[in-house]
């Protein structure tokens, strides 16, 4: 296959990305549990490496430093078999990603998510918005070439297996 050849991986690297409470964690896990890829979650590398740049007063949180994060992550991503689990895609090199997923919830579903995870407020209600709003597909598919960039509903087990089967199955595709 050419992507293959274009990219030298012989093992694809797969994102999977959304708005927190999405489900990108529970998919991305078992997606490698069940492939042999490695799993990356990179606010838990961030905080594990400490690739932070500074602190959030309003949010309350560190802010990520991305360029540290690339640095970190670059070998490994060169080498492919990876499945990436992250809120955000715009700063990670377009070469890395040989697919990626974006994961979606309706409304009422993340709500009650990521209330049962303890967020409230702002925070609660900013990222109901980013998932109403669709800020993390349109910044997908203004990342990557739209033909890379897959929507998946994850708001029931039924779907989150569907999910699985079908990201399997474009692997199994991709690794020829
Ligand atoms: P994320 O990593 O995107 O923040 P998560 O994987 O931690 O999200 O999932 C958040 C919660 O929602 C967790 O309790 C598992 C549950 N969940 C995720 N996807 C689901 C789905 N498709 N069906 C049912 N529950 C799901």
């Amino acid at each position: 296959r050419e992507s293959n050849m274009a990219s030298g991986r012989t093992r694809p690297n797969v994102l999977v990305t959304g708005t927190p409470g999405t489900g990108k964690t529970v998919t991305a896990n078992e997606l490698a549990q069940r492939t042999g890829l490695n799993y990356i979650n990179v606010g838990d590398l961030a905080k594990e490496k400490d690739l932070y740049d500074g602190w959030d007063e309003q949010y309350g949180c560190h802010v990520l430093d991305e360029d540290k994060v690339v640095d970190e992550l670059e070998d490994q991503m060169c080498e492919g078999g990876n499945v990436v689990d992250y809120h955000g895609c715009e700063f990670f090199p377009e070469r890395w990603f040989d697919i990626v997923f974006v994961l979606r919830t309706n409304n009422t579903t993340l709500y009650e998510r990521l209330e049962q995870r303890g967020y409230s407020g702002t925070k609660l209600t900013e990222n109901v918005e980013c998932e109403i709003f669709q800020t993390i597909l349109e910044e997908a598919r203004g990342s990557y070439k739209k033909e890379i960039v897959h929507e998946l509903q994850s708001n029931t087990p039924d779907e989150l297996e569907t999910n699985l089967e079908q990201i399997e199955a474009w692997i199994q595709q991709w690794s020829g």
